[in-house]
């Protein structure tokens, strides 16, 4: 594969807690049709793009929560999308909650995979850092029980050869905390892809409520530019159930600009060419790690939890 093509962020309006994933899957497939018609070669879809963001619920029943669960990969309700890719030679990531039995015990996680042009999945990445709490808490408007839901990722950050070049995935929150995209820098990260469910009212500071968007590009513009990467977030957005989800799916350079941006907060794709060999602008001077990082001066920084 080329490393100069078009890519996109297949951002997706809110999807209903009744929605079968069948909707939610052809609303993606009709979102690569369009990538395909226009030229886009990767498109990256939301966190949880099958359904609701159930963490927003509390229940003690397991019967319920797992069905918001997928046990295999492809399935029967996702088969549509990897044969749309396969038919249309369109890669894309794809965010989703996995449910598996390893070692006779069953683990959930939020979970992303990539997808190459021929429907083969080629990548696979747990989310490490899981926002919200571990109990229900009524006093908030909504829940926020992804560390009660699912279990911390345990696939680090890999970076996989995909899409012309070394590619990376992370989910959501993960975005917002530096050491997810220095880790995949320092694996040579030259396209991070990830997806986020982002509600507009943070309850234990409404005050930076008014801050979501910004904040949303600030961590994402200022980690695409240290680490001299392309970043393309997707957003799950709009009215969920209730709950505003900021929008703001967007593309950004190495440089840090952001060179394509949403719109709406609705099923909207949003296009960029991408030239992956621009990332070397950055990874060859400011940012050449082997040249300028200092490494022994930030052990605090790995410094293991108490
Ligand atoms: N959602 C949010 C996110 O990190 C959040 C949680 C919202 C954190 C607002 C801080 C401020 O974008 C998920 N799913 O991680």
């Amino acid at each position: 594969m080329k490393r100069e093509y078009m890519a996109a962020a297949a951002q997706l309006g809110p999807i209903a807690k009744d929605e079968p994933r069948s909707s939610a899957v052809s609303r993606m497939v009709s979102l690569l049709h369009e990538a395909k018609a226009r030229g886009v070669e990767v498109v990256v879809f939301p966190e949880l793009a099958l359904t609701t963001f159930f963490p927003r619920w509390y229940t003690e029943d397991d019967a319920e929560l797992d069905a918001w669960f997928e046990t295999q990969m492809p399935n029967a309700d996702v088969q549509p999308l990897f044969d749309a890719a396969a038919k249309l030679n369109v890669g894309f990531y794809l965010g989703y909650a996995e449910l598996v039995v390893q070692n006779g015990k069953k683990q959930r996680f939020n979970t992303s995979i990539i997808v190459d042009g021929s429907g083969k999945i080629v990548g696979k990445y747990r989310k490490i850092h899981l926002p919200g709490h571990f109990e229900h808490e009524p006093w908030r408007p909504f829940q926020h029980l992804e560390k009660c839901y699912f279990e911390k990722g345990d696939l680090g950050f890999p970076v996989f050869d995909a899409f012309g070049g070394k590619v990376g995935m992370c989910i959501c929150n993960d975005r917002r905390w530096p050491e997810t995209f220095r880790v995949m820098g320092l694996r040579g990260a030259e396209l991070v892809m990830l997806g986020y469910n982002t509600p507009r009212h943070y309850p234990l500071a409404p005050e930076h409520d008014h801050l979501q968007d910004f904040h949303n590009h600030l961590c994402m513009q200022a980690s695409a530019y240290a680490n001299g990467c392309w970043v393309i977030g997707t957003a799950k957005a709009g009215l969920e159930e209730n709950c505003d989800l900021i929008g703001g799916s967007c593309i950004i350079a190495p440089t840090g600009e952001i060179v394509a941006k949403a719109q709406s907060v609705d099923d909207e794709l949003v296009i960029a060419k991408i030239n992956l060999d621009r990332c070397k602008e950055l990874r060859e001077n400011v940012f050449n790690f082997s040249l300028h990082r200092q490494p022994n001066e930030y052990t605090d920084i790995c410094a293991p939890k108490d």
